[in-house]
Formats: structure tokens, C-alpha cells, sequence
């Protein structure tokens, strides 16, 4: 009976064990993956790089101060060819032009989840 608990521990322990290093992991990949804006004359602006996906795929804003956020296109793959940001109405084609630049709203803290036309790519715009 003793040996059937003590198992079971150790399965147990080893499980959280391993789910905590899937979350450091993922977290870990996040943090390297977030952009920040930088001041521009006028307000504050931040580059997304499409090649194979978002690079970085989330951006932090700074609250109160006008935003620009530039799609620039490396990727030629219909699957990334558009941008949607489904809170501010946005659906930009990015294969017209080298660089697209969307205005994100900024008076209020506020998270906007952007994805590519078919919902498969996302990223997210962060507004703090
Ligand atoms: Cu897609």
C-alpha cells in the first residue's frame, strides 16, 4: 500500500515537475518576442516583420500617446497576405505595399489581438 502511494507521488511530483518547464518555456518564448514602440515628432510607432509569421508578435504601446503600428511585408504566402484586427474594424491587405501601417487607439489600456486573414497566426497589440 505504501509503495502504490509513494508511485504515485513521484508520478505526480515528475507531472508538475514537467508542466512547469512547459510554461517556463512558452513564457520564456513570449518575453523575447515582445516589441516595444519607439517616440517619434508626433507620437510612438512599432514595426511587425511578416515572414513566416510575427516578428515580434506582441507589441507594447504606451497609453495616451498617439500609435502607429507598421506591418512590413517579407512574406509571400497568401496565408499571411492580409491583417486583421477584428476590434478596430481593420482588415488591411499587406501585399499592396513594402509597409502598412495601421492607428491603434491609445486612451485606454486595452489589449487588441491581431491575426493573419484565416485566423491562424496571432499576435497581440498591448496598450499600458
Ligand atoms: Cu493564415
Amino acid at each position: 500500500m505504501k509503495v502504490i502511494r509513494m508511485a504515485k507521488l513521484i508520478v505526480l511530483g515528475g507531472a508538475l515537475i514537467l508542466i512547469g518547464l512547459i510554461c517556463w518555456w512558452f513564457f520564456g518564448h513570449h518575453v523575447q518576442q515582445t516589441g516595444r514602440a519607439t517616440r517619434t515628432k508626433t507620437g510612438q510607432e512599432a514595426t511587425v516583420v511578416v515572414n513566416g509569421g510575427y516578428s515580434p508578435a506582441t507589441i507594447v504601446l504606451k497609453k495616451g500617446i498617439p500609435a502607429k503600428v507598421n506591418f512590413e511585408m517579407h512574406d509571400s504566402t497568401a496565408c499571411l497576405s492580409h491583417v486583421v484586427v477584428e476590434q478596430l474594424g481593420i482588415d488591411k491587405d499587406l501585399t499592396k505595399q513594402p509597409v502598412t501601417t495601421i492607428t491603434v487607439p491609445t486612451d485606454q489600456a486595452k489589449e487588441f489581438n491581431y491575426a493573419c486573414g484565416m485566423n491562424m497566426f496571432h499576435g497581440k497589440i498591448i496598450v499600458k
